[in-house]
């Protein structure tokens, strides 16, 4: 079997997603996605004009071959883009794989551990009432798991994933300006009134309720273990990227001062960036994606060294995911011995669906695994026809004195 062509298709409904066709000489062909979130041209790029050249003529079987040649071959290893791009490729080739054997491509990691895997859905208020009322709202849908963001009094934007609008549906990251919008942010006031946040969501919904949260990379570590030692009395699921991702050891002083659960790795590409915080277990759930980080055969890699740190995963699935490598990650997530939690936002809209048809689906706040061979997603190039790249940006985010701060 030989792969005989390749394509990359940029765009979707509201999103700019990087879609890769691999196509073979038995007419089997594998979908992979690529969309690194608001950067989307360039890994399309590496795709088309450096990767996909190498891939004609080689077999699509060998898929452990083909990510080493990609990895080691490049010189310059690692960093979103070429993660992003052999992850495409990998993924494309395991749905191949499954293709060919005819089974769905959990079957050939080991099979299921289980029939539903949990998933986690986006609470939003831009005051605390209004996240009460989403939460209830998730819950009556099946939810068993909400992250939980807050306006915060006094900050203009109300902090990570708040618009300051009062619009739940606007809450989230991509921005359609042509420049990126810029928000405030104050760690201070977050630090004071977050804890009232949790309290308030523990009485009105009781202990059961599984609240995650996301301090998307803002404090330092001193802050972080402070913060966390304070609100550990809520029984928080997780405590999301409390400091900024890239310093692995800033967990230690963390870990030093309270038992709060971290989760971490949305920004990572591979193992080595996980490496040190899985083995010294910093960490209770690893956050990566299998597009960020290099398809399947890689994330699996990191999913079996977190198996034996205690560690759980937790992948990462906000919108700017296809529909594919979410399907990649429900794979995953059917076999991992160490699941833990799924972030999920692909609402299904029909155009969405209608672009990427499959029969996964989600229900009662668990994602079910279709039984269809490979990922069980396959993509309209019709459909495709009508969409094209717009440029996007994530905002800056700026302390109140103007000094740059992370987003
Ligand atoms: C966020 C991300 O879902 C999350 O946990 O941290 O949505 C993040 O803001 C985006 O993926 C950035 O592209
Ligand atoms: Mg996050």
């Amino acid at each position: 079997m030989k792969i005989t062509h390749a394509e990359v298709f940029v765009g979707g409904p509201g999103k700019n997603y990087v879609t890769l066709k691999i196509m073979t000489d038995e007419g089997v062909y594998g979908l992979g996605d690529a969309t690194l979130n608001n950067r989307e041209t360039l890994p399309a790029q590496y795709l088309t004009d450096y990767l996909i050249p190498c891939l004609i003529g080689k077999d699509p079987m060998n898929s452990e071959d083909i990510w080493q040649y990609f990895y080691r071959g490049a010189y310059f290893r690692r960093g979103p883009i070429s993660m992003a791009a052999i992850g495409a490729i990998d993924m494309a080739l395991w749905d191949i794989k499954g293709k060919v054997a005819g089974l769905p491509a959990y079957q050939l990691f080991g099979g299921k551990s289980r029939d539903g895997a949990m998933v986690y859905a986006h609470a939003t208020g831009s005051d605390l009432e209004a996240l009460l009322d989403t939460i209830e709202h998730y819950q009556s849908q099946g939810y068993k798991a909400v992250r939980v963001q807050c306006g915060i009094p006094g900050m203009p934007a109300g902090g990570y994933g708040i618009s300051g609008k009062n619009d739940d549906s606007k809450h989230f990251i991509t921005q359609y300006g042509t420049l990126p919008d810029e928000e405030i942010w104050d760690s201070e006031k977050y630090l004071r009134y977050m804890p009232h946040v949790f309290e308030k969501i523990r009485d009105r919904f009781g202990p059961e309720l599984k609240v995650l949260h996301d301090v998307h990379h803002r404090l330092t570590p001193r802050e972080a273990a402070a913060f966390g030692r304070e609100v550990e009395k809520y029984n928080l699921f997780w405590l999301e990227d409390p400091t900024p991702a890239e310093d692995q050891m800033a967990l230690k002083l963390i870990r030093e001062h309270t038992t709060i659960p971290i989760a971490i790795g949305e920004v990572f590409n591979s193992l080595w960036d996980c490496k040190d915080m899985i083995e010294q277990e910093l960490i209770d759930f690893i956050r990566v994606s299998v597009t960020y980080a290099g398809g399947i055969t890689h994330a699996k890699r990191i999913v079996e060294l977190a198996a034996i740190h205690h560690v759980r995963t937790g992948f990462h699935g906000a919108p700017s995911h296809s529909p594919i490598s979410m399907a990649a990650q429900g794979h995953l997530n059917a076999w991992a011995p160490n699941f833990g939690i799924q972030e999920y936002l692909v609402l299904g809209t029909p155009e969405c669906d209608a672009l990427f048809p499959s029969e996964h689906r989600c229900e009662d706040g668990q994602f079910l695994i279709s039984d269809a061979p490979g990922l069980g997603v396959d993509f309209d190039e019709n459909e495709a026809q009508r969409y094209s790249y717009e440029r996007r940006y994530h905002p800056v985010v700026r302390l109140e004195d103007g000094t740059m701060w992370n987003y």
